[in-house]
């Protein structure tokens, strides 16, 4: 790991202020923010957090740096992001490497998290010559009318541990070609990983003379989030994690009448119809219930079992999960690594503890595992529950890798059972029934911002629009027109005529 630390230029003690080339902190050692590895509980690497005198001195480097950004064309803003994907592949191995030991993912997640990064760089490479608005047909004699997009400004992202680089990159990399600087905040819990990601741009940066601030790195806890949320200098406050949190950001942002950007809580369920083909709905179960240890906003929390199959899915999971390997993610052997921290496995004892309260059956009882390889205190087994109703803990995103089972007899009331929780991010159905699938797809069917048919609810490709609707914060992040979310539109209307006719006939006679 040393090494891969050496090779990404993270050292044991960071500075965790950037500017895009130069990286610099002004807080004494008291203030550290330290960052252990919940894979065998080691402190990887103390940071010096930013002190609010350093954070206005970051906010305004990048407005700045703005005033020079917004006037390179888009497309050269383009090269530079594809140069940063080049990097990205060069680094993929050491990033995700790194992710994986940060975050506790499996080694092949944390490469698939950098994956998304070099996608999401190709995606905005071509995005840079696509910034299109519309032409309208003007009312008037004469007249031509027209939209164009243009960058915000200051652009402020909150991201979380559980994708501590990919959340990060779909945000960057849009925002960048669009014109804007970006300020990056990761979560406390993963420094190192951004800490990284920036010095893996820094030589980009500096071989094409960007302007210092383009790219700046703020780190600290949830305070210095809030500095992001309050200022009127920072156009768009884009934030991932909890609704907690998100409601927060967004009523602080919304008293200023500026703009947010949310993707919170998922609580994603599968319906598996009596028509659905069990060899491939299970490992779909499986992937989106266990993967990341069950902390994807998109994982798989609930499952809706038509009544006819229900025992054989329940079979066959109890089966599946019989075979799974918990362990150090770093050995490619392991299918699930450890809980975040300490408190998330709290979080997880506490769900498991009201399942029993609130009439759930556990099919197989969670617990948190201990002995050698298990010394961080963080890997626990996931849990499998069958519930007599979407009692209260089911309709609350719990970051563990838990699966409550639930029962229904027609889709309507499947339909209803996956909609009828706070959230709104992902969902699936799997059946081979063509009439149930379009219905699930239907304005009557999901009210998710994925739905999916038989593919499960994580592991969604970068060039959709990620993001869902209810207490999920409704905000677009990553492909299609999400980059609308880091413009603003303009309307030109332009008179080539001699003579000035009003809008709607107004008859305006000197
Ligand atoms: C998240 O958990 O915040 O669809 C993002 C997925 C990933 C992204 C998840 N591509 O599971």
């Amino acid at each position: 790991m040393q090494q891969f630390l050496q090779k990404l230029k993270t050292q044991p003690l960071m500075s965790g202020t950037s500017t895009g080339q130069a990286f610099w902190h002004s807080s004494g050692e008291e203030h550290l923010l330290d960052s252990y590895s919940p894979v065998d509980g080691q402190l990887m690497a103390r940071v010096f957090p930013t002190t609010h005198e350093d954070y206005n001195q970051v906010v305004e480097t990048a407005r700045a740096a703005f005033l020079e950004w917004r006037n390179v064309p888009a497309p050269k803003r383009g090269e530079i992001v594809r140069q940063m994907g080049e990097q990205f592949r060069q680094y993929k191995k050491e990033l995700g490497t790194l992710v994986s030991y940060e975050m506790g993912k499996s080694l092949q997640e944390g490469m698939g998290e950098v994956q998304e990064i070099i996608d999401i760089c190709d995606f905005a490479v071509g995005q840079s010559r696509q910034l299109y608005g519309q032409t309208m047909h003007s009312e008037r004699p004469d007249h031509r009318m027209y939209e164009q997009w243009h960058p915000l400004g200051v652009v402020g992202m909150i991201s979380a541990f559980n994708f501590p680089v990919a959340v990060w990159s779909w945000n960057a990399m849009l925002a960048w070609v669009c014109g804007n600087v970006c300020i990056w905040k990761p979560s406390e819990k993963t420094p190192l990983t951004a800490l990284a990601c920036q010095q893996i741009i820094k030589d980009v940066l500096e071989q094409n003379e960007v302007p210092e601030g383009v790219s700046c790195l703020i780190t600290g806890g949830r305070e210095v989030g809030t500095w992001l949320a309050e200022d009127p200098r920072i156009a768009l406050v884009s934030a991932t994690g909890s609704t907690r949190m998100g409601k927060s950001v967004a009523q602080t942002v919304a008293g200023r009448l500026g703009r947010y950007l949310l993707e919170l809580g998922g609580n994603n369920a599968i319906i598996i119809s009596q028509h659905a083909d069990l060899n491939v709905a299970i490992p779909a179960i499986v992937f989106g219930a266990v993967g990341t240890a069950g902390q994807r906003c998109t994982s798989t929390r609930r499952l809706i079992i038509q009544e006819s199959v229900y025992e054989d899915v329940k079979q066959r999971l109890v089966k599946a999960y019989g075979q799974l390997r918990i362990g150090n993610p770093l050995e490619e052997q392991n299918h699930v690594g450890p809980l975040i921290d300490r408190a998330a496995v709290s979080g997880y004892q506490s769900a498991l503890f009201q399942i029993k309260e609130q009439g759930g059956r556990l099919l197989i009882d969670g617990e948190v595992l201990e002995g050698p390889a298990f010394e961080s205190g963080c890997y626990v087994r996931p849990a499998i529950a069958e519930m007599p109703a979407q009692t209260e803990i089911v309709q609350h995103e719990t970051f563990a890798p838990i699966l409550y089972l639930l029962k229904y007899q027609t889709l309507e009331e499947a339909i209803a059972l996956q909609n009828g929780v706070p959230q709104g991010l992902s969902s699936s159905v799997f059946t081979l029934n063509l009439r149930e699938a379009e219905r699930f797809l239907s304005a009557a069917g999901s009210d998710c911002g994925i739905a999916n048919v038989n593919i499960g609810t994580s592991g969604a490709e970068i060039g959709g629009a990620f993001g869902g609707e209810k207490e999920t914060g409704g905000g677009r992040e990553s492909g299609s027109d999400s980059w609308k979310a880091y413009m603003r539109r303009q309307t030109n209307t332009i008179n080539y005529g001699t003579t000035l006719p009003l809008a709607q006939g107004i008859k305006f006679e000197l």
